[in-house]
């Protein structure tokens, strides 16, 4: 096995990263900015690199530093959590160049699965689903403008070097085409210095499943089932399940061999995500391919018992998977909550400031995977996601109950936080029918959102400084009472105010 691991990431996923490397016995090197210093991961990790500035282009995205780091600690592999160099193909090829192991995919698939046009060509090839549309080289408005006539309408708009709505725009009719066409294209240039876009039916009703797959590097390749992702807000994920509400045995059989089948069409190895989308009429299309752990991973292992980061470690280290498809079931329903700083009463922006106080819930089946703790301050630099929240019970209604549960009993003081607004879609009737779309959030929710706030924090404050005095005052009488020798025997009913 690896000796030591460095992980080239931040808050949760670099926690989350550090523990599977330790109980592996591996010795881990984190990497931190200026405003990190006191991070929780940088706590943990055996070692620890400052990586000066907090912009990330100067810290955790500095890939020159990070590797002449990673040498100069003895590091063989580096990690690369989710976001960030994850999914850079320069950087897995520079790991590679200079020795290193990048716990990922070669850089040639991360490079092929960047691309949409070719990812589509390549599953279509290996005969996986694609969503009907045009995802031809010519990129001239007269083609596009052709080909985007005979798609029908409505229809998207899609960057190719895209992802996550940038560059996107929806078409109602043919009189629209060629200006969405040009604006999308201007967008993906500015966005990824890159215009190229392609064309797609825009689906009706459509739900965002993703298959979780595991290669090693001796060709075996499985899956571990959906995660039901369409739980969306500006293309930011924010509840996710498994197992999905709408699957059938059928569907997930034919949907777990078609992701297997994409994984396999490229030589896959390591972790990776195949995402579909699947119609109101339950038609599943490839849309594209993570080649990364990603953040809802957590919601797999709670339903299979698979350690999906010790796996990663294990597959880059060129361990045999000994995990066999009919061997893996899942168990139970799982979900997942992002806790954001961010303010639902005020559009969503981002709130930040010291964390005076946090204490998550704790119970049987729940998990906190958290970069925080109190005291850690939230700065404007980094993805104001503050932790994860996931809960497994036996089945749907007992899960969503038992999360409701869970973030009403979720303490964080000193930033607003998303944690009432994820309460209130879970308590929405139409989300415990299982009737979501990727529209949900759009079709039920207003932008600005009206939230008890609870009471100020200074009054917070002010009652669990009373409430501590009064449960000390309690234990001091209880003491007394135990004792006969204690000298509160001896001072009558006069007491210090304690
Ligand atoms: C779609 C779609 C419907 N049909 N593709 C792509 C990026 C992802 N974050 C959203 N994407 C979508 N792709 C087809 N063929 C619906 C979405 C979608 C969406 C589209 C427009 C406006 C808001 C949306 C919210 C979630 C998903």
């Amino acid at each position: 096995m690896f000796k030591k691991v460095l992980i080239a990431n931040r808050s949760e996923i670099a926690v989350r990263i550090i523990k599977a490397c330790q109980e592996i016995g591996i010795k881990t090197v984190a990497v931190y900015s200026e405003v990190d210093r006191r991070a929780p991961h940088v706590q943990l990790a055996d070692e620890s690199i400052n990586l000066g500035e907090p912009t990330p282009s100067e810290s955790y995205l500095n890939i020159p530093k990070i590797i002449e780091n990673a040498q100069s600690v003895g590091a063989e592999a580096i990690h690369p959590g989710y976001g960030f160099l994850a999914e850079n193909p320069d950087f897995a090829k520079a790991c590679h160049d200079k020795g290193i192991k990048f716990i990922g995919p070669k850089p040639e698939i991360i490079r092929l699965m960047g691309d949409k046009i070719e990812a589509k060509k390549t599953m279509e090839n290996a005969d996986v689903p694609v969503i009907p549309g045009y995802h031809g080289e010519k990129q001239d408005i007269a083609t596009l403008v052709k080909e985007g006539k005979k798609v029908g309408f409505p229809l998207l708009v899609k960057a190719t070097a895209g992802g996550g709505g940038k560059g996107m725009r929806i078409v109602n009719s043919e009189d629209e085409l060629e200006q969405s066409i040009e604006s999308a294209k201007r967008e993906s240039k500015s966005s990824f210095g890159n215009d190229s876009v392609f064309l797609e039916k825009y689906l009706d009703k459509p739900r965002h499943i993703e298959f979780q797959i595991l290669a090693d590097e001796h060709e075996n390749v499985i899956h571990l089932f959906e995660r039901e992702c369409s739980i969306q807000r500006r293309h930011q994920k924010i509840i996710e399940e498994t197992p999905s509400p709408v699957m059938t045995k059928k569907l997930r059989e034919e949907m777990g061999k078609a992701a297997i089948a994409a994984a396999e069409a490229v030589g896959y190895t390591n972790a990776g995500t195949i995402e579909f989308m699947v119609d109101g009429n339950l038609n599943f299309y490839f849309m594209e391919m993570n080649t990364r752990l990603q953040v809802e991973h957590p919601i797999t292992e709670a339903t299979t018992g698979i350690d999906l980061a010790k796996w990663q470690l294990k597959i880059a280290n060129g361990m045999e998977l000994a995990l066999k498809q009919k061997n893996i079931t899942q168990r139970g329903h799982a979900v997942e909550c992002r806790v954001y700083a961010e303010d639902p009463s005020n559009g969503f922006l981002p709130s930040i400031g010291v964390l005076k106080k946090v204490e998550p819930p704790r119970g049987p089946n729940i998990r906190n995977d958290m970069g925080i703790e109190t005291n850690i301050e939230i700065t404007p630099y980094y993805d104001p996601m503050l932790a994860k929240l996931v809960v497994s019970a036996e089945n749907r209604e007992e899960s969503i109950n038992k999360m409701i549960w869970a973030l009403s009993n979720y303490v964080i003081l000193g930033v607003t936080t998303n944690i009432s607004f994820l309460k209130k879609v879970l308590e929405h009737e139409e989300f415990k029918k299982g009737n979501i779309t990727t529209h949900f959030i759009d079709n039920y929710f207003e932008d600005r959102i009206i939230i008890n706030k609870g009471l100020p924090l200074d009054a917070i404050i002010a009652l669990a400084v009373y409430d501590s005095l009064h449960t000390r005052r309690q234990e001091v009488v209880r003491f007394k009472e135990a004792d006969p020798h204690s000298p509160w025997k001896r001072v009558g009913r006069w007491r210090m105010g304690v």
